[in-house]
């Protein structure tokens, strides 16, 4: 069905004759639009029966409006359409999407100022050019910057740690609608990227029909983008899209492999199966007319000659290589942590009681588990000074004899001082099993300074991991400016290891040094940096990444046995 497609198109068409200054052209798209978007009936199927006479049928669609949607249905396009967008930017029509900004004032920004980009529209803000428009004003201004950010987060990517699991609940939810055999998350949610456009999701049915309608009806969407037997796009009620398409269970593996992706994977996995004489798609690894795999994951990639390639190693970065010669890296599982070692309670600025976090740790199965609060320096965070830090140990001692079954490390989240010290001396650090060395003050210390606090860090004998290592906020704030090659040449030198924090916003080492560390065989942790009894369910998301850089069992300190590692 093509009538939200020509509805859209309609709608553009009306805004980009208002920002020409048209008169009531824009009033009559915008009337088509709204009678073609609710319309039942399949427009396309209206026109194949009975041409343009059966549409201006339809309120509002007169001579002109019917034959742009003939026009659409025959050739994928309306020329007039083509015509308007060549004679205005995409960045001007953006602008529309401002709240408040409406085409007379957009026409006036792009006349006057010249102003075709987002980008521009905020560098003239800024510099209060807007405000001596006439009929613009201070406030306008400010509204503009205002609606800039609102505009900004709308197209901003997600946060894997905030979709997954409304991602997993709605797979849930579908898995239990009847026909439904099997469903999954597909897309760079199944990757675990750590940030991802939209949701990809797919069901196993024979009835895909029924399914379908099904779909559209849950509760969690807000609006049916576009609706068929192998497809539904829908908004959720979080604001971000899903795309469910329907397959025939015979096609779990094909399918799965198609959608997950990445795209560049799939197009080696394509390339792949042509110079075999085959044709690979959702529907099949094909031999001329014959199915050759297409039930599990595992058949295809065997049947491509390849080991099966995990999720989120499907990048092609060298990984389809690799499964060529069966030598796949084991990457860690996700049920190979032993332990979380950077941790917080009410002590500094966690939500939760020690006791608190400790019974959620003996629930999730962890061998041990390090309570780390923050420095006396971190007063936003009600850093410990020693006096406290000798009195949480007490609390610790006591904790322990009450939970036998895990082994409670003492720690603490100690800040690198601006001087490159460490906060507390060496006579406290000592004391702790776990010395967590993190950087929250000087954000705009320069590379050269930023480096030398880090070694500094990684020199000291105490240390045991720098956390959360560049900074970074996705979305938010960029790493600080810091020469990740000299820190791991340190870490090298030191024996020191680095921490995957799994904290969505942070995923700090990201993948990509991650996989740095695996190459030069340096140790790293994967924690949650839990400040709520919720918050220790974040691993999963840290261990995706390093699941993504490659990293194995051995690569990860708390992969192992504590008396592995840990050497006090
Ligand atoms: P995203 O949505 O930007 O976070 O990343 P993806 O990987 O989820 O990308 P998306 O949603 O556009 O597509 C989902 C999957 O569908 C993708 O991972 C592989 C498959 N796919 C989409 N477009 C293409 C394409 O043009 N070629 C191939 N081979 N596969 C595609
Ligand atoms: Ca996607
Ligand atoms: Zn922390």
């Amino acid at each position: 069905m093509k009538n939200k497609e020509i509805a859209a198109i309609f709608y553009e068409m009306a805004d980009l004759l208002d920002i020409l200054g048209v008169e009531w052209k824009p009033l009559a798209f915008r009337k088509a639009a709204r009678v073609i978007e609710s319309e039942p009936e399949d427009v396309e199927k209206i026109f194949r029966k009975s041409g343009e006479k059966g549409l201006k049928e339809l309120e509002g669609v007169g001579d002109a409006i019917a034959k742009k949607i003939g026009e659409f249905i025959e050739t994928g396009k309306v020329k007039e359409h083509e015509e308007l967008k060549k004679q205005i930017p995409d960045g001007v029509e953006s602008m529309l999407k401002i709240p408040g900004l409406g085409p007379k004032k957009v026409a006036r920004l792009f006349k006057e100022l010249k102003i075709d980009s987002l980008e521009k529209l905020e560098k003239l803000a800024k510099a209060e050019k807007i405000r001596k428009l006439s009929g613009f004003g201070e406030k306008s201004e400010e509204d503009i910057l205002m609606g800039l950010e609102l505009v900004k987060k709308g197209t901003e990517r997600k946060l894997l740690g905030i979709i997954l699991p409304y991602a997993e609940e709605i797979v849930n939810e579908i898995r239990k609608l009847p026909h439904v055999e099997r469903a999954e998350v597909a897309g760079s949610l199944r990757r675990m990227r750590e940030t991802v456009k939209d949701m990809d999701m797919l069901v196993f049915t024979r009835t895909p029909g029924v399914v379908s309608k099904a779909v559209q009806k849950l509760s969690e969407v807000e609006k049916v983008e576009r609706a068929g037997d192998t497809l539904v796009s829908v908004r959720l009620k979080n604001g971000i899209s899903a795309d469910v398409r329907m397959l025939a269970p015979d096609l779990y593996g094909s399918g799965l492999v198609h959608f997950t992706g990445s795209k560049e994977h799939g197009i080696a996995l394509r390339n792949r199966a042509i110079k075999m004489g085959m044709k690979f798609s959702e529907y099949g690894l094909v031999k001329g007319k014959k199915i050759v795999a297409s039930k599990s994951e595992k058949d295809v990639y065997a049947a491509l000659g390849l080991q099966e390639v995990p999720p989120e190693m499907r990048e092609n970065e060298g990984e389809i290589e690799l499964a060529e010669k069966k030598k796949l890296p084991e990457i860690v599982g996700y049920d190979d942590i032993r332990g979380d070692l950077h941790t917080h309670t009410v002590w500094s600025d966690g939500a939760h009681t020690t006791e608190q976090m400790v019974s959620r740790a003996v629930e999730l199965g962890y061998e041990y588990y390090a309570i780390t609060d923050h420095s006396k320096s971190d007063v936003v965070a009600n850093g410990l000074n020693e006096k406290r830090v000798k009195e949480h140990m007490m609390e610790i001692d006591k904790l322990q004899k009450k939970f036998p079954q895990i082994t409670l490390l003492k720690g603490s989240e100690v800040a690198i001082l601006t001087n490159g010290e460490m906060d507390y001396s060496n006579k406290v650090l000592k004391e702790l099993d776990i010395v967590i060395a993190s950087i929250h003050s000087g954000f705009k210390n320069d590379e050269k300074k930023m480096t030398a606090r880090m070694v500094g860090a990684l020199e000291n004998e105490h240390v045991t991991f720098i956390a959360h290592p560049t900074g970074r906020l996705i979305n938010q704030r960029n790493p600080y400016a810091l020469n990740t090659e000299k820190i791991m040449d340190a870490a090298q030198r030191t024996g020191k290891a680095f921490e995957i924090n799994a904290f969505p916003s942070r995923l700090d080492f990201d993948a990509k040094n991650v996989h740095s560390c695996v190459e030069r065989k340096i140790p790293l942790v994967i924690n949650t940096d839990a400040h709520s009894v919720q918050n220790l369910d974040f691993m999963k998301f840290g261990i995706g990444q390093a699941r993504r850089g490659w990293a194995t069992k051995k690569d990860i300190l708390n992969a192992q046995p504590l008396q592995k590692w840990l050497k006090k």
